[in-house]
């Protein structure tokens, strides 16, 4: 035999294998952190994710956790042959990968009968929704056919003919996945989906509206999603995929109206007018160059090289009737993107007494019949504003009479309130007013409208009864794609809202993964080993509490009458949160930190780590307030989406709407609850650079999301008891070559075969523990021993092992 060159005799063979199995594990790192011998030291873990990532192994596992780093470029690591190869295998028995724990969780919530969700987690760029697309692809191909699949598929084929439909999958496949598109691989894997599968090609299928309004191209995605979904595949009793369901969180409305420099706008706008037709544009009178509109000029960046807005376009066209829209429906869509673009390029100018105009009269005409509403009426509501009327005396002064008749109601109608009040009513606005009121209309008109789309999505993917034979048998598999913590240069509300939400994520981390160990070790029969660990409910207290909390004293601020601002937000939390041991601001930090807390900011110390708060605009984006005589005008739209958007009884309903900050906590509240009813699964996304490159590791960046994905937190809760643990039967069938007793066949019971196993190979008794069906080794060391004495064995009994437990 040669071995780099030279001969080498039986022994030394031995001796190779041996050291060759020592420099692999040198060169590639472990498979799971859980078996780092050095499992505090956040160096060892960066160390390991490094080598990891050099040989192209960009999964590694934290105990059932899945740790994933961006490689920035297509892996031929998604092919069918690689989905087949994870298909039934056991977690452990293979190295790691996204389809492993895609299988492991079908077949979790088909045998359990549980409920699954895989929580997907890490910032911007990281690779969130390409793994949650993977997911869904390997569920597309590996799932069973489903006879009722038909009606489905009928949708499909009824308005389109099946070769274009196709195209469109295909074509779908092809800008996003390209690695798929030119391989015969490739178009086995696309018709075994469509024509066997149709219902998860057409979830993705549905999803390139909905990614059309809600992603947009950021300095660190080009395809960055800007709202938080959770989504659930429903499978039937066979463990069919038959239905979904998405629930959208947060959408980033402000993009609506500004973009940072090298940013755009959300995809669809460019899409519209590369892709749009020139008839079309005429109707809606557009123009084709996105540098004519000024909420599209703000990022100076019309273009990406790696989108196609043209081809995208016709992608989102095909897509809408197959979700249901009508083709009236379409056009009323294609309005209200159209008026956008429209109300950003209306103007103001100032009147000599402070009052504002608008001075683009052509274009507010079109702009009123785009949105379906009374020209003059939205003239009036962009540049006036009707206060809030108090008591009842005013609303019926206001429905009997016009202003002028005042005082035929009220003989001295200065000295009546009610009349003082609608007096008062109707104020001209000035031109920053102007300019605020008018943004507020184009973020509600288009925030309100992805809501829209992503109902109709949902009704789309309802389930059927007839191809449903019994909901009591179907399970659910959730999917959560929702950003991680985001520490930027300059954080604020929207920064605030997302930490908020990590910190439950993390509770429910603790909590799940805490139950789950217990409950092993129950069913085991081992007794319970107290484990150490950080909990942020103390965070989450002071963040959510009922009128204690951060977002109560917010929401009190917006609605304290009289001169309310930022700062005096900001001076309210130091009187009520001030004492508290996770929060900081500039007169409370004496010296208490070592970063400087300016004086308009807050610093939270979070689980992950501290972030600073600036408070400028948390009133305003907090209140998302929109003048209510621009409710007014919206609510009487003859465009069905908007009237459908923008509801009567909220004019008429006195109460105010719950505020920004309150609805994202109720919303994340009944998160917390779906996810509490699930059993979970993690992937956390690791992004290797900013430069979006291929093969570059940047520490300092991996550090800090390491540390802001709470990773080594994870890692300790998971080490706390037992490193390792594995099943009897699999225990046994890997290591008994190494005991004369049990090889080559144990025929007692299992458990005192591994016994036996143990006892032969040295074990001491504090380093193992024999459960009720499986072993748990508590050092890594212990398994290493046993794996290197299995390798340098492996010669010598001629044994092929179909897997490795290192995989790598
Ligand atoms: P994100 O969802 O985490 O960001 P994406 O999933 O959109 O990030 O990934 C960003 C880009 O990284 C993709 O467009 C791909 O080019 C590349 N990428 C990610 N994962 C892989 C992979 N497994 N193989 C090859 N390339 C990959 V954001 O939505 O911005 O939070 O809001
Ligand atoms: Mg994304």
């Amino acid at each position: 035999m040669r071995y780099q060159g030279r001969e080498v005799d039986i022994e030394g063979r031995v001796r190779l294998v041996m050291e060759s199995a020592l420099t692999a594990r040198d060169r590639v790192g472990v498979q799971d952190f859980v078996l780092l011998e050095n499992y505090n030291s956040e160096a060892a873990f960066i160390e390991n994710l490094r080598r990891r990532f050099r040989e192209n192994l960009i999964y590694t596992y934290i105990g059932s956790v899945l740790v994933s780093v961006n490689p920035y470029k297509e892996l031929e690591i998604y092919s069918k042959q690689q989905m087949e190869r994870y298909r039934g295998v056991s977690f452990y028995e293979i190295s790691p990968h996204i389809y492993a724990l895609s299988d492991n969780t079908y077949r979790a919530m088909r045998t359990e009968r549980k409920d699954q969700c895989i929580l997907i987690s890490g910032e911007s760029g990281a690779g969130k929704t390409e793994a949650s697309k993977k997911i869904l692809l390997y569920y597309a191909v590996t799932c069973p056919t489903n006879d009722h699949m038909a009606i489905l598929g009928d949708r499909l084929l009824q308005s389109n003919p099946v070769l274009e439909v196709f195209s469109i999958w295909l074509f779908k496949l092809n800008s996003e996945c390209p690695q798929y598109v030119f391989s015969l691989d490739c178009v086995i894997l696309l018709l075994h989906c469509f024509f066997q599968f149709c219902f998860l090609p057409l979830i993705f299928w549905l999803f390139s509206p909905a990614k059309a309004f809600g992603n947009a191209k950021t300095l660190r995605n080009d395809n960055s999603s800007r709202f938080g979904k959770y989504m659930d595949v429903q499978f039937d009793f066979r463990g069919t995929p038959v239905g979904g369901h998405i629930l959208n969180y947060l959408l980033e409305k402000s993009r609506v109206v500004h973009q940072n420099h090298g940013e755009r706008n959300f995809h669809i706008f460019y899409q519209l007018l590369d892709g749009g037709d020139d008839d079309l544009l005429i109707t809606l009178d557009l123009e084709r160059n996105p540098q004519n509109y000024r909420y599209l000029v703000k990022g100076n960046c019309p273009r990406v090289s790696s989108i196609s807005d043209k081809n995208n376009w016709k992608v989102v066209m095909k897509a809408l009737p197959v979700i249901g829209f009508t083709e009236e429906e379409v056009q009323k869509l294609l309005n209200i993107i159209a008026s956008v673009l429209h109300l950003g390029n209306t103007q103001f100018g100032e009147g000599e007494e402070g009052d504002t105009y608008i001075t683009t009269e052509t274009q507010t005409s079109n702009l009123a019949k785009l949105l379906g509403v009374d020209g003059s009426a939205l003239r009036e509501a962009l540049t006036h504003k009707k206060l809030t009327a108090k008591g009842e005396e005013v609303i019926v002064c206001l429905s009997l009479l016009h202003f002028q008749f005042f005082h035929m109601c009220c003989v001295d109608f200065h000295s009546c309130h009610a009349c003082v009040c609608v007096l008062q009513m109707i104020s001209p606005l000035n031109y920053e007013q102007a300019v605020s009121a008018r943004d507020a209309l184009a973020k509600a008109v288009y925030g309100r409208t992805f809501t829209w789309l992503v109902e109709k999505i949902n009704q789309s993917l309802a389930l059927k009864e007839e191809i449903y034979h019994s909901s009591k048998d179907s399970s659910v598999i959730g999917l959560l794609d929702i950003y991680g913590f985001e520490v930027l240069q300059q954080n604020s509300f929207e920064q605030f809202c997302i930490n908020y939400c990590n910190e439950k994520l993390q509770q429910l981390f603790i909590e799940l993964t805490l139950r789950s160990e217990q409950e092993e070790y129950e069913t085991e029969g081992i007794a319970w080993e107290t484990v150490q660990y950080f909990d942020n409910k103390i965070i989450c207290d002071l963040i959510e509490e009922k009128h204690k909390g951060i977002i109560s004293i917010l929401d009190e601020e917006c609605l304290r009458p009289g001169e309310t601002c930022d700062v005096s937000f900001l001076e309210k939390l130091e009187d009520t949160v001030g004492s508290h041991p996770h929060f900081i601001t500039h007169k409370l930090a004496n010296g208490k930190t070592r970063r400087v807390v300016s004086r308009e900011e807050f610093r939270l110390l979070h689980y992950a780590g501290e972030v600073n708060y600036n408070v400028n605009g948390f009133l305003d984006k907090n209140n998302d307030l929109l003048n209510r005589n621009l409710k007014e005008v919206m609510c009487q739209s003859d465009n069905q989406i908007l009237s459908h958007c923008f509801r009567r009884e909220e004019v008429i309903d006195q109460k105010r709407p719950e505020m920004a900050a309150t609805q994202f906590k109720n919303s994340l509240m009944k998160l917390m609850e779906i996810l509490m009813s699930k059993e979970p699964s993690y992937v956390r996304c690791i992004k290797p650079n900013d430069a979006k490159q291929p093969g570059r590791f940047d520490e300092v960046l991996v550090r800090h999301q390491v540390k802001y994905l709470g990773l080594m937190e994870n890692l300790r809760v998971r080490r706390a008891g037992f490193a390792y643990r594995r099943r009897f039967e699999a225990f046994l069938q890997r290591y008994k070559p190494l005991c004369p007793e049990t090889w080559p066949n144990w025929h007692g019971r299992l458990v005192d075969g591994v016994s036996t196993l143990v006892n032969h190979l040295g074990y001491k008794a504090e380093e193992y523990k024999l459960g009720r069906s499986k072993i748990f080794i508590r050092f890594p060391k212990t398994l290493f021993t046993t794996e290197d004495a299995l390798e340098a064995k492996k010669p010598e009994i001629a044994l092929t092992l179909q897997t490795s437990w290192r995989g790598y």
